[in-house]
């Protein structure tokens, strides 16, 4: 067999199909290491944080003669505690794909004008990537460039734009995650819960989940504190229309039509109010708007909420008391993927006030304030102002605190969505964010992709996004790169350290070295940016941060992360609101004309003969990053669509057998089959989200089940931060 360096020694390019307008790569020529038996000549474990999703695990990797052969949690990360998620163990399967892009790409065309990608050099890449990107910041001004980006990576291309002078800098883990929640949160608190929710789960003795279905949702920490919680003899209370993995160990399971939580949230306060066994102290000590609040609620009453969610009033009562008897102990988690309907920020608001009747803010069992760690950050040079994008009067959103990413994809192509000519987006770097499955409307989304005139694309596999850049830049796995440091607020702070436990294959290389030599390349008034970058090597720049706080490197890189104690409860919390209390009644919002105190409006119902699509995790996969990874694949080979048995029976379906799904805009999925269940609504169908790959390149994700992404052709956006309500669309099933 050829091996891939062989093939391009030979030809300089890589075989490519086009696909529209832009292409996709295919790469039959893809080898990995041989399997070694002989007895290794040299071992050792290295200490590192996982990037398989953003929970950032401590790791500790064992190394065989240069092989990366297990992977381990790391016990002295507080983290991990000496346990991972089977995401984590499965790393290997994502630093020994064969399928990883190998050198950077760059799209060339022949005479006949048909599209491929050419492997090149560093130095080529770079290159060409400087000359457009120079022009087009001085013919059309920097606020045309623009960075997606998701993971620590992304850092780097972060100082790269901001030191040209962008602003443009989004993450699909704003508006198509957790954005409502951070704003909801701020709004009333003064802060939001923070990327580790702060939630004392370990010492709480309620927990109710609006949705957020731990166990599925594999967030390794939270898993943990969640199952030392029910060793404890917690109660759980989960709402979901579907049976989840917790609602499975839970003490209640309320089965809610999709989309009406705020009427059961709204009854939990009122039952709290009228009972009055909300805690009262609390309230009285750290909450303004009380009365504003209970006269909102005194007529949502169980009976009312009972109407719209399917929930039984004595369940929400006997509920509602449950809580309020372990209160403060009791939590009413903030959820996490939380961007469904669209008045998302108003659940998170109804979800904060909630708590706030509970008493739980700096209570032990409860929200409590996360602790910092000493730590210097040292900077480079300080950035310019920066200029952002002009963007329509529809695409700004008064309380959005991050630049929600389908923004950028509406600021894309000319004559749409009030773009003029001449005034568009003009360069895109996308880093670790696989935009056609992550965004809503993918058909938009890779429109997008089409228009804009330089699209450069940093991943370490070809992901579908991939096939529409420009320029692929090859980034190395977690595993053989360094990172800046992790400097984390938590139950116990800590610094972590990422370094490679091998070196990179093929020809990848780290992402700061990638912006660093970008820097050296692009001109702002005359000077280049590499005074942003004022380092040889990233390690030295860690290293000089770690000792310059008082910390031992050495100590850091063979433990993989200090960690301090710190006092987390406060009985006197400070609250930097307006008001600088807990505001239950939101005059921010109201001003700005929004409810100051969250109401409910049903959400549309399905067609007749249609399900909502609704969406989540699965333990062993994250979105479409482990679609490829073949030791996941091992374990859940493609996802399923899960459908209520009645349902099933009236439509002739079977477990087991293969559909196809249409949505309301008739757009088709591929085949998927049926998980034909009891454990879920008869209005709702359910799928884990990533699936469906159409790269050929992804050999191992191609064509495996399907995409949910691609029947979310609508969303609804949330008007006060811009999140992208995307539970809102319905599918039929046919059989396949
Ligand atoms: N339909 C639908 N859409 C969703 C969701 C859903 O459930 N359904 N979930 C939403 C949520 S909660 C979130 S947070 C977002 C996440 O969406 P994104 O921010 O896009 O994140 P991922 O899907 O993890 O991005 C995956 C890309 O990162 C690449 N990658 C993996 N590791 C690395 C690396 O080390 N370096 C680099 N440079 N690239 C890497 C992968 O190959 C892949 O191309 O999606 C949202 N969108
Ligand atoms: N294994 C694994 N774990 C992960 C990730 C991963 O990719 N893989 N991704 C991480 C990321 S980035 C995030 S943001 C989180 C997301 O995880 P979560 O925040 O837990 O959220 P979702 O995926 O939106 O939740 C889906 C659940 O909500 C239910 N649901 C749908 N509609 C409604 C409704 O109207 N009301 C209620 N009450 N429930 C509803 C669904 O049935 C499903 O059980 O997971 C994190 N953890
Ligand atoms: S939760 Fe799992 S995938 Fe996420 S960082 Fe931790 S070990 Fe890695
Ligand atoms: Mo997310």
């Amino acid at each position: 067999m050829i091996t891939r360096r062989e093939f391009l020694k030979i030809s300089g390019a890589v075989f490519a199909t086009a696909v529209g307008s832009k292409l996709f790569l295919s790469d039959e020529f893809s080898q990995g290491l041989l399997a070694d038996n002989t007895p290794p000549k040299s071992k050792k474990q290295v200490a590192t944080f996982c990037e398989i999703c953003f929970w950032k695990c401590g790791m500790l990797a064992d190394v065989e003669d240069g092989k990366v052969v297990k992977i381990n949690g790391n016990p002295a990360h507080p983290l991990s505690n000496g346990r991972l998620c089977p995401r984590g163990t499965g790393a290997l399967g994502i630093i020994y794909d064969n399928d990883r892009l190998k050198t950077p790409l760059i799209r060339v065309k022949d005479k006949s004008g048909k599209q491929s990608f050419k492997s090149v050099s560093w130095e080529e890449a770079f290159d060409y990537i400087a000359e457009k990107l120079q022009k087009i910041i001085d013919t059309h001004g920097v606020d045309k460039v623009a960075l997606f980006s998701h993971g620590c990576g992304g850092s780097f291309f972060k100082d790269l734009l901001k030191g040209m002078g962008s602003k443009n800098i989004t993450a699909p883990s704003y508006a198509q995650c957790r954005g409502p929640r951070m704003e909801g949160f701020s709004m009333t608190y003064g802060r939001d819960v923070g990327t580790y929710e702060s939630l004392d789960i370990p010492n709480t003795n309620c927990v109710v989940l609006i949705g957020s279905h731990l166990g599925e949702n594999m967030h390794n920490t939270q898993v943990q504190d969640v199952s030392k919680a029910i060793d404890n003899g917690a109660s759980f209370i989960t709402v979901d229309p579907r049976f989840s993995t917790i609602a499975g160990k839970s003490d209640h399971w309320l089965p809610i039509k999709p989309g009406t939580d705020i009427a059961l949230l709204l009854a939990w306060m009122n039952v709290l109010i009228n009972e009055g066994i909300y805690q009262k102290d609390f309230i009285q000590k750290n909450a303004i708007g009380f009365d504003e609040l209970s006269k909102h609620v005194a007529d949502k009453t169980p009976e009312w909420a009972y109407l719209y969610t399917g929930i039984e009033p004595e369940k929400i009562r006997e509920t509602a008391r449950l809580m309020a008897k372990n209160a403060p102990k009791s939590i009413v988690h903030p959820g996490r993927h939380v961007v469904w309907y669209g008045d998302d920020t108003q659940r998170a608001r109804a979800i904060a006030i909630l708590n706030a009747l509970l008493g739980n803010w700096g209570k032990k069992g409860g929200i409590y304030i996360p602790g910092d760690i000493p730590f210097q950050v040292s900077h480079g040079q300080p950035f310019p102002e920066g200029k952002k994008f002009h963007f329509t009067d529809k695409n700004t959103f008064p309380f959005a605190s991050s630049m929600p990413a389908q923004t950028f994809i509406n600021s894309a192509i000319p004559g749409e969505d009030g773009i003029l000519e001449g005034e568009q987006m003009r360069a895109w770097f996308v880093y670790g964010c696989n935009l056609p499955s992550t965004l809503p409307n993918p058909a938009k989304v890779r429109k997008a992709l089409e228009a804009i005139e330089l699209v450069v694309a940093i991943d370490i596999l070809p992901a579908e996004v991939t096939g529409y850049a420009d320029v692929v830049l090859p980034e190395c796995t977690f595993l053989e790169r360094h990172e800046d440091l992790e400097v984390t607020a938590f139950r116990t702070p800590f610094i972590a350290i990422r370094q490679p436990v091998v070196p990179p294959m093929y020809e990848s290389k780290p992402a700061w070295w990638m912006a660093k030599e970008l820097s050296k390349r692009i001109k702002i008034n005359g000077e280049t940016l590499e005074k942003y970058f004022p380092y040889k090597h990233l390690e030295e720049k860690i290293k000089n941060e770690v000792e310059t706080s008082g910390y031992s490197y050495v100590e850091l890189k063979e433990k993989g992360a200090i960690v301090r104690n710190a006092n987390i409860y406060d009985d006197s919390p400070t609250f930097h609101t307006p008001s600088g209390k807990i505001e239950l009644f939101s005059k921010t919002l109201g001003d700005a004309g929004f409810d100051p105190l969250p109401n409910f409006t049903p959400p549309e119902d399905p067609p007749e003969g249609y399900f909502r699509l609704l969406f989540g995790r699965h333990p062993v996969h994250t979105f479409s990053r482990t679609s490829n990874n073949h030791v996941a694949l091992e374990i859940f080979p493609e996802n399923e669509i899960w459908i209520n048995v009645e349902m099933a029976k009236i439509m002739g379906i079977k477990d087991g057998m293969y559909v196809i799904l249409k949505n309301q805009d008739g757009i088709q999925s591929n085949k998927v089959k049926a998980k034909v269940t009891q454990r879920i609504r008869q209005d709702c169908v359910y799928m884990v989200h990533g699936f469906g790959g159409k790269d050929k390149r992804l050999t191992k994700a191609y064509n495996r089940g399907a995409s949910d992404s691609d029947l979310i052709s609508r969303y609804k956006e949330d008007p006060i931060m811009g999140g992208t309500g995307m539970n809102i669309n319905f599918v039929t099933l046919e059989k396949a």
